[in-house]
């Protein structure tokens, strides 16, 4: 039987900290206990105190041009000053234009048309829509369901969670989108452990997709959406050939190919966007984060030329599509947005994940051999670093290593028990090492 006594927390929850209700958090742990950032620059946080934390994590994968640039804050203001708001509906504003112009000029390729939300979740509800309404406009309205993976992240909207693969995001959510079905996903230790860059083994594993098609009848398939590199479950690779072979299934049944580039886009992998990286195309590609550096909150959704045509058929005054936020091309997030286009030009930062990622996967296999890691993995400037969950409760050890590596000065994020790192881009040698000096020794101290 158990006592009143054991049901309440060790240590009190701090009463200032009741009413915020933290996204993605343990409560009561944390305000408890709170870390806090207060400050930033460069490539370190500081805490209130003023205790420098090196950033290995870009922030959550968005601060792709380190913190506290200048450049960003100045137009942010000014646009502030100028017009902080304008409707979009039916209404314009320059600035939008001029983003999106930008945006397609670095697009891949033949996905010169852009849409804009505020987040990943809504990039990823929107490209979900479009690929359904425009095999609607085209004829094919029989073309409703949707293909997922397991392990997937597309955000936490009803229709990233229904494609999505990571159960805790989805079970407590009732029935979700009808018309789903999902892949298996890459990850696979046994063959593919320490693999460095890209795993050997596993491209047949996007034959799912063809067997998935048979049986709905591939004339029921509008699209088939997946992270070209899969980051919040904690670094999942695809294996080579995988992405290709997805292409050319979709090619054989008129399905549409979403690459979910949140976390991809922007240079994580040494290529401004992982379709360029991996030299497969998709259809649609959805992004956030790195898009205005994670400054002002702000989604872009990339289409296909065609796609984008195939609305504009009907009736000149009637609107083509049914869909957009009140916030969709909001001129300071666009001013934001402008403003780290340049820095990301100006500094090459787009291609310099190619230039680090030999001493990056250098540093992260070094911890092969380190007490609980069975497994490191690592791409761009990406690694995911897998340990053995101690028996009974996992996701408690890298919760542990997170903990231990802030107290030494580093963020790291954790996920289950994998630690996953993705460094602003400005990152450098010295810091490297830094982060898996303090890494290393935080892995021989936690039992
Ligand atoms: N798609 C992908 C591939 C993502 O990684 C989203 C969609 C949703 O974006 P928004 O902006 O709605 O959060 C994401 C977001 C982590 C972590 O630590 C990753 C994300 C968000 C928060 C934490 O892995 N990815
Ligand atoms: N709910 C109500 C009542 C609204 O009027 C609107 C927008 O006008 C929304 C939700 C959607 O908000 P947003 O466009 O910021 O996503």
């Amino acid at each position: 039987m158990s006592t009143p006594s054991e049901h309440v927390p060790v240590t009190a929850v701090r009463p200032e900290m009741l009413p915020f209700w933290m996204p993605f958090t343990a409560n009561r742990q944390f305000k408890a206990n709170p870390r806090l950032l207060a400050r930033a620059e460069g490539m370190h946080y500081f805490t209130p105190e003023g205790r420098p934390v090196l950033d290995g994590t870009a922030g959550l994968w968005c601060v792709n041009a380190g913190h506290g640039r200048e450049q960003i804050s100045n137009a942010v203001a000014a646009q502030i000053r100028e017009m902080e708001y304008a409707p979009l509906f039916n209404m314009g504003h320059p600035i939008a234009f001029q983003f999106a112009e930008r945006l397609a000029a670095m697009a891949p390729e033949g996905l010169n048309r852009v849409f804009f939300t505020n987040s990943g979740s809504e990039s990823v509800d929107t490209a979900l829509k479009i690929a359904i309404a425009y095999h609607r406009v085209k004829g094919e309205g029989a073309r409703q369901r949707l293909i997922g993976r397991e392990k997937g992240y597309h955000g936490v909207g009803f229709g990233g969670i229904s494609v999505g693969g990571m159960v805790n995001n989805r079970k407590f959510f009732g029935a979700l989108l009808p018309g789903v079905d999902h892949l298996r996903h890459t990850l696979d230790i046994e063959h593919n452990a320490f693999s460095r860059g890209l795993p050997q083994w596993g491209a047949h594993l996007a034959d799912d997709l063809q067997r998935i098609a048979e049986l709905h009848d591939p004339s029921t398939i509008a699209a088939v959406i997946v992270e070209p590199v899969a980051g919040s479950a904690g670094v999942i690779l695809p294996p080579v050939g995988y992405l290709k072979k997805l292409r050319e299934i979709c090619d054989r049944h008129g399905i549409l190919l979403i690459f979910d580039e949140v976390i991809t886009g922007f240079g994580r992998l040494g290529e401004p966007f992982a379709a360029d990286f991996f030299g497969v195309k998709p259809d649609i590609i959805t992004a956030a984060k790195g898009l205005t550096n994670g400054s002002i909150p702000m989604g872009a959704v990339f289409v296909r030329n065609e796609i984008y045509d195939a609305f504009m058929t009907g009736p000149e005054h009637a609107i083509e599509l049914f869909h957009g936020y009140t916030y969709s091309g909001h001129p300071v997030a666009c001013a934001a947005g402008l403003a780290v286009l340049d820095i990301y030009e100006q500094e090459d930062l787009l291609t310099r994940a190619k230039e680090m990622s030999d001493y990056w996967e250098d540093a992260v296999h070094s911890l092969r051999g380190m007490p609980h890691v069975i497994d490191v993995r690592n791409l761009g400037l990406v690694a995911g670093i897998e340990l053995a969950s101690r028996d009974g409760a996992p996701g408690a050890r890298a919760f542990d290593a997170h903990i231990k590596c802030f107290e030494k000065g580093a963020l790291v994020r954790f996920t289950g028990d994998i630690i996953a790192l993705s460094p602003p881009l400005i990152i450098e040698k010295q810091h490297i090492d830094e982060l898996f000096g303090t890494i290393g020794e935080v892995l021989k101290t936690i039992d």
